[in-house]
């Protein structure tokens, strides 16, 4: 039996979460309120709806369900056209290294994402040709920590979820790996992904043999 590989798309494949920081600053800013860097960490691995309510509940601001679904609208539209220009040089370091040695391996690989713009993403910086699945903000009801996204992914890759490997930056996605009984990777800071089976800064930092011990 194979081991199936998932990896989360933003902050894990390209760095699109400066982008998200942006776009969430300006309506923050817009309704009159600072939004800072460290306030985003909370946002990663999170989807577009819970992000509005934590960014207005730092606001201070109580909104209609009207006036909550057009802020929602118009994060989105920022957020697309800072991504529009977004090219295969906005891939993570050695990414590709990693995808072309699983692929070599002819592992199965699926894309596990909170991100409703997780195709037109993996388009425009062509990686499409990797993935075998991609499940992403239009599959899930429920948002990680919860493991659907994973366990979606797993099934349809054919793949038993304790045989899978995730790659995850957020604090909220190594939660849903784990909660999948996926063997979680943390790429980031070992303080903040603590609960992560192994955690590196990078790829750059996972050497062959690494990989080469996750396959089966
Ligand atoms: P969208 P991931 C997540 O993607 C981001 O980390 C999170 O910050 C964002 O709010 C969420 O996608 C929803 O994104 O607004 O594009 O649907 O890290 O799970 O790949
Ligand atoms: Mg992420």
């Amino acid at each position: 039996k194979k081991t199936g590989f998932i990896f989360d798309l933003d902050g894990v494949i390209v760095d699109t979460a400066k982008y998200h920081y942006l776009a969430w600053r300006k309506l923050a800013n817009a309704l009159g309120f600072e939004f800072t860097q460290e306030q985003n960490e909370q946002f990663k691995g999170v989807s577009r709806k819970r992000c509005l309510e934590i960014l207005l509940d730092i606001g201070g601001i109580h909104a209609s369900q009207e006036q909550f679904n057009n802020w929602l609208i118009e994060k989105n539209e920022d957020y697309l056209s800072l991504i529009e220009k977004m090219d295969e040089s906005e891939i993570l370091p050695d990414v590709q290294k990693v995808l072309t040695l699983l692929k070599k391996h002819n592992m199965p690989i699926a894309l596990g994402s909170a991100s409703k713009n997780a195709r037109p993403i993996l388009e425009k910086v062509k990686l499409m040709d990797y993935f075998d699945v991609i499940v992403d903000g239009t599959h899930v009801t429920k948002a990680k920590p919860d493991p659907e996204v994973f366990l979606i992914a797993a099934e349809q890759l054919g793949v038993r979820p304790e045989d899978c490997v995730v790659f995850e930056d957020a604090v909220a996605g190594i939660e849903a790996a784990n909660n999948a009984g996926m063997l979680s990777i943390g790429i980031g800071e070992a303080k903040v992904l603590s609960k992560a089976k192994f955690v590196f800064a990078n790829f750059t930092e996972i050497d062959v043999k690494f990989i080469n011990r996750l396959m089966k």
